[in-house]
């Protein structure tokens, strides 16, 4: 039997292209895209969904006989320190909503979004391994371990079948992210091809793992396409892309943009970036489901400019 896939979260920054990416690999009539409001980004199946109500959640797979979930709705690190309880009880009642309703629904499959904000003081910062010490210091990041260790009980206790990544800062074209520490690495892009002068908020060598959105999706639906014998980690698999910090990235818009202007003001999401890991090893993932990115920091430079350049163009 095909697959019927429900996105939860699919308006925003990977939500959105891993949306259209299904819709293009399955058929439209196959994916039912999801989030809090229909602000019709999508050409297919929307149904609006508020994942702190489950009752919402299963009547949709009901009414759709979804077979498969992806959850992607979360608060992300910086904006969940404004709020830390509001962060908390939206990044887990959302999450442990999807894995009853998956469990209650049989769904064959769900996927669930973690991150490297999962690593705290303990991990060690460069090459940082799948399995090291998790002491996080944010609540985002604290709701991403405990999110992780939901996925692993549901498929021990209930033979759930969830599979989860740790991504990486994702870099984007298509839609901005929104409230986390490693946004500055999408808007950069933006003020270089508006020819702006951009200000960062982390320090000009805060090297970080960041990924390119074609690799984070392949990932996504690569790791979901993986037998299932294959899948060892049932709590979630780190994936890297590519370690930079903004003053690398801005040497390399400067190839394209020598007047581009950057200055340097941290603020409170520098304390965030410096207890996470600067590049990560994702040996059990390239072991286990043949993971592998393609994209480094110039071919990201130059795919950002082009497309930003075009959109832009298409707008004005
Ligand atoms: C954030 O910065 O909060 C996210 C992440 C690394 O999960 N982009």
């Amino acid at each position: 039997m095909s697959a019927v896939i429900l996105v939860i979260g699919a308006n925003g920054q990977v939500g959105s292209v891993l949306t259209k990416t299904l819709q293009d690999k399955y058929g439209k009539e196959r994916i039912i895209a999801s989030d809090l409001e229909d602000i019709g980004k999508f050409d297919g199946i929307f149904e609006v969904i508020d994942a702190m109500n489950i009752d919402r959640i299963k009547e949709v797979v009901l009414q759709y006989k979804v077979t498969q979930i992806y959850h992607l709705a979360a608060i992300l690190s910086a904006n969940g320190e404004g709020d830390p309880l509001r962060a908390w009880d939206i990044n887990i009642k959302t999450w442990l909503n999807v894995l009853e309703t998956s469990r209650i629904c049989n769904i064959e499959r769900v996927f669930y979004p973690s991150s490297i904000a999962v690593f705290g003081n303990s991990a060690p910062r460069n090459s940082t391994p799948n399995n090291a010490y998790l002491d996080p210091e944010t609540v985002y990041g604290i709701s991403k371990v405990d999110g992780e260790n939901w996925a692993q009980y549901y498929h021990i206790k209930y033979g759930l079948d969830v599979r989860s990544i740790r991504y990486p800062g994702v870099i984007g074209y298509q839609s901005l992210p929104n409230g986390g520490t490693t946004d500055y690495a999408v808007d950069i892009f933006h003020k270089a091809v508006l020819n702006e002068p951009f200000t960062c908020f982390l320090n000009k060598e805060t090297t970080l793992p960041m990924i390119f959105i074609d690799d984070a999706i392949r990932a996504t639906i690569e790791i979901m396409e993986t037998p299932i014998e294959n899948i060892k980690v049932r709590t979630s698999y780190n994936i890297a892309g590519i370690s930079f910090s903004p003053e690398e990235i801005a040497f390399e818009i400067k190839g394209l943009y020598p007047d581009f202007k950057i200055d340097y003001k941290p603020d409170f999401r520098q304390d965030i970036a410096d207890k996470w890991p600067k590049s990560i090893n994702d040996s059990e993932a390239r072991m286990d489901w043949d993971w592998e990115p393609e994209y480094d920091l110039w071919a990201i430079t130059e795919t950002m400019i082009s497309k930003l350049i075009e959109q832009y163009k298409m707008t004005v």
